[in-house]
């Protein structure tokens, strides 16, 4: 390629790149005009999160294909994301058949993202099993995205090409050499389509994570740049055993080993059905098993489900008996005895596998359903002939289970049987007057004391209270039976009305060969809920957050369809009271006191600054947010680049990601970083501040240090300044820079001198200072604190209020992970975790 000394320029981008690719485009357009039937849903996250998933997919498909080994997954803070594999690269040279059609030359990367389902169509035998949700293609992506960058490495070379709402706008450019290859997709969704951007690290975390384990051998990094920043790597080298240990990791396994295996059946489509199945019991009563068909998780299960569960039941019957180990379960086990504390996760590789519906959350293909019975019974019962005391050990946790589901029909029968008589509650529930269910509300309240305020405080017409005395019990820890003799937990269920769905109701229905016989049925009434919003309120402190997570417990593992329909949710009392003279105002969180403080700032001033109009209000509060951004951001690059650099090369250069293109302007651009670092920081004063050639990406700059001198990392490169936390620093300093730049005049009210202040940079430490003038702020630790007025004003009046619902978003991940942590049995675990998170207690919130 090019000679050493001078690197490739790519010619600047022109928005009409491609007069001549309007029937491509036209695929894109039908995207952009129907987004929810390509992508999912615009409004609600999930269409956004799909985005991601699509390009994964196609990063994933490339490890399937035998050649990749990493894949990162960066969030950047203005939403835009970055998916970069070490796979071959999407091809760059020129695909003939297209091209003729087209009549110009178009690369084989940019027909993949700008035709849909391009993907895998150039290369079908590496493809033999497509982790696709949706399948269409990263063009998809392309289409409702505001700006996207590729970045191709392949045989040596960078190559590098932006498109706008999908339509290319450079050409695929050669712009550096690498002796790596991959693919580095950075994407910004586009706020014509989506009406919110908001990724959710958890759900986000959780997949990634999930696809790891799922692919023995594959690594994912993911990191989050927005806010303190957060990441994850993920490595398990053992693939699904390994997701069984954490699973399990805070619970008490009966057995140490996982047990796992793989089957393989040919099938008459080429490629065989690949079965992996890993299993472990745990002391727990609970039964926990994910399928999954081709990385995608079937949350009805279907036919490989089923065929784990004949295995499970027929195999444990068969080796009990044999062994005279059943003689006290005279009718045999069943299938939930057997499934009693297991935690397993079968996943089936499929070459062509249906489902029920698009979604695909079961799995359908009746021929499955033999394969993994056969395979799972057959190795499972080797396993228990070569390992015994293992077995034994199942089978007695099997017998017992057998016996408590005897034990827990008569306690359910009592409680049945009690559950109508809401007479029991006198003294207990202050109940309301209203009785439509869907007008009612019901206060679950800590402690007596809150109690007190929150009955007086009530709009008793429609909002009952229940306060709960204590710590209710530990229900991860008890079996049902017990659990439904305590009297808190007792008087919770009877003031709800709807009663305790019997689990031989919430049983799956089973597909077999191929029909479903029913759907999902259960007896138990949400119809005879007394109450359509039921509304935890505790206290902000760790008894308060342990106290909610306990009954979220609750909830969560005996009344999960509550929280299905929504009735569930968590008050959100004030955290902060701020008082200026006479007047109490209430936050509810740190982004409300913020404003507040920023608005108590702005009061009554007006600034004048060199050029422009005059500034004051909300004009005064965006650019005081605004020089707060910079600061937090700068803050934040520090980590990957001194902040007085970074700084010095925007405020004394304003460098720009096209400086470092060319040798002239990176010249320039050092010599007037280094002026600023000299003039600004005499301290650090480095030696120099030099362009130097980068072999993937045009010029870096470089800040020299004199000897003696200490400092982070002091690389100014193209990934940084090409990265959107740097290009928002500029942003905000073009701005305000051409509107309202420097240096300032504060008139103050009552003084006759106006204040100077030199920068923007100045300025905005100078209003932060004027917020907390004159008010005085204190932090609310518990509900006891606040008289019945302000609870109602604050908490329960509907007009004024904030509830939190409580979504049941992840069954596979944290959620559960989070509840066995803190109601497991492992003590070390739980004390590590409310210790770790006593001083941000408001991260226990789910
Ligand atoms: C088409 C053909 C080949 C690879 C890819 C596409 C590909 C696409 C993506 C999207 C994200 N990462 C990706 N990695 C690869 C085959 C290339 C060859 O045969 O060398």
């Amino acid at each position: 390629m090019s000679d050493a000394a001078t690197p490739p320029v790519p010619p600047a981008p022109a928005s009409n790149y491609n007069p001549d690719n309007i029937t491509v485009l036209e695929g894109l357009e039908a995207v952009r005009k129907r987004p929810g039937m390509y992508i999912g849903d615009v409004h609600d996250g999930s269409g956004l999160h799909h985005l991601v998933w699509e390009v994964v997919d196609n990063s994933v498909d490339e490890h399937l294909a035998g050649y990749c080994k990493r894949i990162r997954v960066t969030v950047h803070f203005d939403g835009s994301v970055t998916v970069e594999d070490d796979g071959r690269g999407i091809p760059t040279g020129t695909h003939v058949e297209h091209s003729k059609k087209l009549g110009r030359d178009v690369s084989a990367a940019e027909l993949v993202m700008t035709v849909l389902h391009a993907g895998g169509k150039f290369d079908h035998a590496s493809y033999k099993v497509s982790a696709g949700l949706h399948g269409v293609g990263v063009s998809a992506v392309n289409a409702v995205s505001e700006w996207l960058k590729l970045e191709i490495r392949r045989e040596g070379h960078v190559w590098l090409q932006e498109y706008r709402k999908g339509a290319p706008v450079t050409p695929l450019a050669l712009i550096g050499d690498s002796d790596r290859t991959g693919t580095q997709v950075t994407w910004k969704p586009d706020t014509d389509i989506f009406t919110v951007i908001e990724w959710s690290y958890d759900q986000l975390a959780s997949r990634l994570r999930e696809l790891t384990f799922l692919n023995a051998g594959l690594v994912i990094d993911f990191s989050d740049e927005r806010g303190e920043g957060r990441s994850e790597h993920y490595e398990f080298a053992g693939g699904i055993r390994e997701f069984i240990e954490l699973l399990n990791h805070a619970k008490d396994p009966i057995h140490p080993a996982v047990i796992s295996f793989t089957a393989e059946a040919p099938t008459d489509l080429g490629a065989s059905v690949v079965v992996d199945c890993a299993l472990q019991w745990n002391s727990t009563y609970g039964e926990q098993i994910f399928a999954y068909t081709n990385n995608v998780h079937n949350k009805d299960g279907g036919t490989h489900l089923t065929g784990l569960r004949s295995a499970l039941t027929r195999t444990l019957n068969t080796y009990g008996t044999a062994q005279n180990l059943l003689k006290d379960v005279k009718a045999g086990l069943l299938g939930e005895d057997v499934r009693e504390g297991l935690t397993a996760v079968i996943s089936v590789k499929h070459p062509d596998p249906s489902f029920d519906s698009q979604t695909k959350s079961k799995l359908v293909s009746s021929e499955v359903k033999g394969i993994v019975e056969t395979g799972v019974s057959e190795k499972l019962s080797r396993f228990f002939e070569e390992n015994p005391a293992v077995a034994r050990k199942i089978l007695e946790k099997a017998v017992l289970a057998a016996k408590g589901r005897e034990a827990a029909r008569k306690a359910r029968e009592v409680v049945r049987k009690g559950q109508n008589d809401i007479t029991t509650l006198s003294g207990k529930l202050s109940d309301c007057q209203e009785k439509d269910p869907a007008k009612c509300e019901i206060y679950v309240v800590e402690g007596d004391s809150a109690g007190g305020s929150a009955k007086q405080g009530r709009d008793r017409r429609f909002q009952a209270i229940l306060p709960l005395r204590g710590k209710i019990l530990n229900v991860e820890r008890v079996r049902l039976d017990r659990m439904l003799g305590s009297e808190q937990i007792g008087t919770l269920i009877t003031a709800l009305g709807c009663g305790l769905a019997d689990p031989e109701d919430r049983k799956e229905t089973e597909v077999v060969d191929g029909v479903q016989s029913g759907k999902r049925v259960s007896t138990f009434d949400t119809s005879k809920l007394r109450y359509h919003r039921i509304i935890l309120m505790t206290d902000a402190d760790v008894d308060g957050s342990h106290i909610r997570t306990l009954l979220l417990t609750f909830f969560y593992r005996q009344l999960p369809e509550l929280i299905e329909n929504g009735y569930l949710y968590i008050a959100q009392p004030p955290l902060y009271r701020v008082r200026k003279g006479k007047k109490d105002l209430y936050m509810k969180d740190d982004a409300a006191l913020d404003r507040h403080l920023l608005e108590n700032a702005v009061e009554g001033i007006a600034v004048d600054a060199s050029k422009g109009p005059a500034l004051a209000g909300d004009q005064l509060i965006v650019l005081a947010k605004r020089m707060k951004q910079q600061r937090e951001i700068l803050g934040k690059l520090d980590a990957r680049c001194d902040a007085r650099v970074v700084a010095a090369a925007v405020r004394g250069a304003m460098l720009g990601r096209d400086d470092l293109r060319d040798a002239t302007r990176a010249e320039e651009k050092a010599k007037a970083t280094r002026a600023f670092l000299e003039e600004r920081w005499p301290d650090f004063k480095p030696l120099d501040v030099v362009a130097q050639k980068d072999a993937e990406h045009g010029y870096r700059l470089v800040a020299q240090l004199r000897p003696g001198a200490t400092s982070r990392a002091t690389v100014l490169d193209w990934a940084l300044v090409d990265g959107a936390e740097y290009q928002q620093v500029l942003s905000i300093e073009e701005d305000t820079r051409s509107i309202w730049p420097g240096p300032y005049r504060v008139r103050v009210p009552g003084s006759a001198e106006p204040v100077v202040i030199a920068d923007a940079e100045a300025l905005g430490a100078y209003l932060d200072e004027r917020g907390r003038k004159g008010i005085v702020i204190s932090r609310y630790k518990g509900l006891g604190e606040m008289n019945a007025e302000e609870l109602w004003s604050t908490t329960m009046d509907p007009d004024g209020r904030t509830l939190l619902q409580v979504k049941d978003e992840d069954i596979s991940g944290r959620t559960d992970e989070l509840f066995s942590v803190l109601m497991g049995e492992n003590v070390e675990l739980r004390r590590a975790f409310i210790e770790q998170n006593a001083l941000n207690v408001r991260n226990l919130d789910i």
